[in-house]
């Protein structure tokens, strides 16, 4: 987690930019690692953060919207059901290097965004069943200026 005494963050490369005007930075991180913590175990986070919800119909395009305002092409997209479990996506920006970090692989780093919607894809439950427990990823982009959090049921 980063911290205005500049010790060790869990966003390298993060905008530091941010930090400086207000500290802002600080206090979403906070609450992404709050948010993360409580998803994991069945909770929600009931307050007013930043958050984009992307509801519609089967096949109407809410993953390719995402993947659209995230640009990079990540999310299993495609004819029938395909989206059958939420997803969890906290934008992070960076300076550097692209990736994708998982929460139930946080020791690894995915620098491939096909592999990135491959492991979404193997995370879905079999064809015609749903889950309601969200993926988390965290994407770590230079594209985003500000931090923001969608929380999506695609
Ligand atoms: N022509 C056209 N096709 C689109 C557009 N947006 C998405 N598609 C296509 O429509 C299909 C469904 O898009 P998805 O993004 O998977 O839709 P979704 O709402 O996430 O679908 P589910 O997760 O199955 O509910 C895909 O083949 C997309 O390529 C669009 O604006 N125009
Ligand atoms: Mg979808």
């Amino acid at each position: 987690m980063a911290t205005k005494n500049g010790s060790a963050t869990a966003a390298p490369n993060s905008a530091d930019e941010i930090d400086a005007v207000s500290g802002e930075k600080d206090l979403i991180d906070m609450m992404n690692d709050l948010q993360t913590k409580l998803v994991a175990n069945g909770y929600s986070l009931d307050l007013a953060l930043p958050q984009i919800v992307v509801v519609g119909s089967q096949s109407a395009g809410k993953s390719s919207v995402l993947e659209n305002i995230v640009g990079r092409q990540f999310l299993p997209r495609g004819c029938g059901v395909v989206t059958r479990r939420p997803t969890l996506i906290q934008l992070y920006p960076t300076q550097g290097e692209e990736y994708a970090i998982f929460g139930h692989k946080e020791n690894q780093k995915f620098t491939d965004f096909k592999e990135v919607k491959a492991e979404i894809a193997a995370q879905m439950p079999a064809k015609f069943n749903f889950s309601s427990i969200p993926i988390q990823v965290k994407i770590y982009s230079p594209r985003g200026k500000n931090q923001n959090i969608i929380y999506a049921i695609i």
